[in-house]
């Protein structure tokens, strides 16, 4: 086959390139601007096949829009905060900052040999002090703005990371990273109030007409607003508790009530803190995680009470009340009236207790005989068996006319819940941007004043510490401010925090007084096309999200709702994997094969390897390709070529060399 010089085109687009265009961003008001991003890379080692294709996507696009007479810009920068590089340094004794710079270098290399219209100039990293002095000032601001605070809460323990993760960072009750199972575990924390903007988060989607559906819909549920009621449930017993609020999506069906369950964390458990069993029952719920996902998937596991629930619209019944593991102390009012017929996992727990109940929903077509055993009935239909409820068509009035009838007789009123939970933004780590907080003696909380940020990381760190490394290092700990003694904070923010307004820097990355420009976030922003994995579809895109929700609160000057104007969620590229009989992966460097069939592994060459489906590229798997050999042997534009014209941009591309 002829083999085209492609070094040679390349020299020549690059020289035109060089003659007509500038690859920097300048401020040109009179002319259109045009704001290109790729979704910026944590500095892990070298790049690989997927940022070659995001990055080719957001070049050719810049390139075009440059062509087309706009003022565009290109930046690049680097999330260089985390914990592989405190792993990676701990392992190599070195330090964090170390291991990341030289990565970043090699990275920065790697992206300049793809010959990418990038505007160097503006090149930020979240790790260096130019950059998390201000994320520390926002900090503050948002502490003054009300959106920030500390509460003892229940948290996702990463057992193995020894860290908090956030709810979004646990996957089928495994940490993202990690892979261990999350344990609950109660701890001080700072959280961010994104509930606060719930609404603003979910009516801002109808306005991102350039995301992709899936990702909106994703958005969407996770912020998840439900329609029902809060109904007040009296109570009878020997403890001097008198009501027990619940949220309903259902009151319809409260003729089917048939036991009320709290959170083991509801307030009314501290009338029980005495009681043995009581402890450990809440031990045991302890061993499942915080999610509601993992609390799904776990046993449905119940602690009954003395008390009894009166049902408000049938005074003549009363159900006994439980603490059970699924209720979440979180959600609506931590406390549930069980219906088992018609929720599942009430009917899981009802047929584990031996607690009666009463089919109240029929499908249509059914007799008033109709009687649910084993599986919940959740569809349409007709109220029966419910008195002056009965008739009422399932879902279309049902509910609102109980809640009317509710809100008539002062027994509940209609209410509207978001699934979405603050953000809980502390990690136990050392490398992380500090939180510019202190304690006095008794605890209290003591902003670090401004004229003394940024709180620096100490520099000497002891990564082999337990737990949090910071916690151990006592001189940078304890401080003066105004000749009274404080403790510093030692927790540091999540790196989701670092990557939730980069975006904003850009625009003037060495504004030294302040996270961003006025003038220049005005003329660039929103970013008109941002160019990424859809694996971020809910923490850093939300997050982003929120982050100019909560600068723009309480503030005239800043204007922006929306940072990302177009959304374009690129596919995957992906490759076989390799592994040996001891179950060893490969990378496709390793292995060699005669026929396409069957591979061998070149340092021994009589041992046959395992051929794994093809997957997304990923170091773990060891299944990636280093562009940088391609690109001495074909030249960069031939790499780009295939990446871009192989398969459409949204689909998954299959890597080959022979491509
Ligand atoms: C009674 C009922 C009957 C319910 C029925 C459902 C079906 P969404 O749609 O997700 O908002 N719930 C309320 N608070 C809870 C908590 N803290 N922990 C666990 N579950 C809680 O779900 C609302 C439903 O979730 C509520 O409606 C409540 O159960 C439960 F046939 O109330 B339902």
């Amino acid at each position: 086959m002829e083999r085209y010089n492609f070094k040679i085109i390349e020299k020549k687009w690059q020289d035109y390139w060089k003659k007509n265009k500038s690859f920097k961003s300048k401020i040109d008001k009179k002319k259109k601007k045009f704001y290109c991003l790729e979704m910026f890379p944590y500095p892990s080692g070298k790049i690989h096949m997927g940022h070659v294709r995001n990055y080719t996507i957001g070049d050719v696009l810049s390139r075009f829009k440059s062509m087309q007479g706009f003022n565009v810009m290109h930046p690049m920068g680097w999330d260089s905060f985390g914990m592989p590089a405190e792993n990676a340094a701990r392992e190599n004794n070195l330090h964090p900052k170390e291991w990341t710079e030289k990565n970043i270098s090699v990275m920065k290399n790697q992206l300049k040999k793809l010959g990418l219209s990038i505007d160097w100039e503006r090149e930020i990293s979240t790790c260096s002090e130019d950059y998390y002095k201000h994320q520390q000032l926002f900090f503050i601001e948002l502490y003054n703005k009300g959106l920030v605070y500390r509460k003892e809460n229940y948290v996702n323990w990463d057992p193995v990371d020894e860290t908090v993760l956030a709810n979004e960072q646990v996957i089928d009750g495994k940490g993202w990273r990690s892979g261990a199972t999350v344990e609950r575990k109660k701890l001080n924390q700072w959280f961010f109030n994104i509930s606060k903007f719930s609404n603003e988060l979910l009516d801002g989607l109808n306005l991102l007409d350039n995301w992709p559906n899936k990702v909106k819909s994703m958005q969407k549920n996770w912020i998840g607003k439900s329609f029902g009621c809060e109904i007040n449930f009296k109570i009878e017993g020997d403890l001097p508790v008198e009501n027990i609020k619940c949220f309903t999506t259902r009151p319809d069906t409260l003729f089917g009530f048939s036991f009320l369950a709290v959170s083991v964390d509801h307030p009314i458990s501290k009338f029980f803190i005495k009681d043995k069993e009581f402890v450990n029952f809440k031990n045991e719920c302890s061993k499942t995680g915080t999610t509601e996902e993992s609390i799904a998937l776990g046993d449905k596991i119940g602690f009954k009470t003395n008390l009894l629930a009166k049902n408000p619209l049938n005074p003549d019944q009363s159900v006994p009340v439980y603490f059970a593991n699924f209720v979440l102390m979180d959600y609506g009012f931590g406390a549930v009236f069980g219906c088992p017929a018609h929720d599942q996992r009430d009917l899981d727990f009802a047929i584990k207790y031996k607690i009666p109940f009463k089919t109240v929903v029929k499908p249509l077509n059914e007799s008033d005989k109709f009687v649910v055993t084993d599986n919940a009935y959740t569809g349409p239909g007709e109220i029966f068996n419910s008195k002056f409820l009965n008739g009422f068509k399932v879902p279309e009035d049902s509910i609102i006319k109980t809640i009317e009838i509710l809100e008539s007789k002062n027994l509940g009123k209609k209410k509207i819940n978001f699934r979405l939970k603050d953000w809980g933004v502390s990690r136990q780590r050392y490398w992380g941007c500090p939180i510019p907080v202190a304690y006095d003696k008794n605890g209290k909380v003591k902003l670090i004043p401004k004229e003394n940020l940024p709180v620096r990381l100490p520099e000497k760190i002891d990564l082999k510490a337990k737990g949090n490394p910071l916690d151990s290092k006592k001189d940078w700990k304890s401080i003066k401010i105004d000749n009274e003694e404080f403790t510093r904070e030692t927790d540091t923010l999540d790196t989701f925090v670092d990557s939730s307004w980069y975006f904003l820097r850009f625009c003037s990355p060495s504004n030294s007084n302040y996270g961003y420009d006025n003038e220049e976030v005005k003329y660039w922003m929103p970013v008109d096309q941002y160019i990424g994995g859809v694996e971020h579809a809910i923490l850093h895109l939300l997050y982003s999200r929120f982050f100019m929700q909560a600068l723009n609160y309480k503030n005239e000057s800043f204007s922006i709702t929306e940072p990302f104007d177009g959304l374009f969620t690129q596919g995957m590229v992906c490759h076989e994997t390799y592994k040996d009989k001891k179950n060893k992966w490969h990378s496709p460097d390793e292995v060699f094969t005669n026929d396409g069939k069957k591979y061998f592994l070149l340092k021994n060459p009589k041992e046959e390897i395992k051929v794994g489906p093809s997957e997304s590229m990923s170091k773990s798997k060891k299944n990636t390709i280093d562009p940088e050999n391609i690109i001495n042997e074909y030249g960069a534009d031939a790499v780009r070529l295939f990446i871009l014209s192989d398969s459409p941009p949204e689909k998954d591309v299959q890597w080959s060399t022979q491509g």
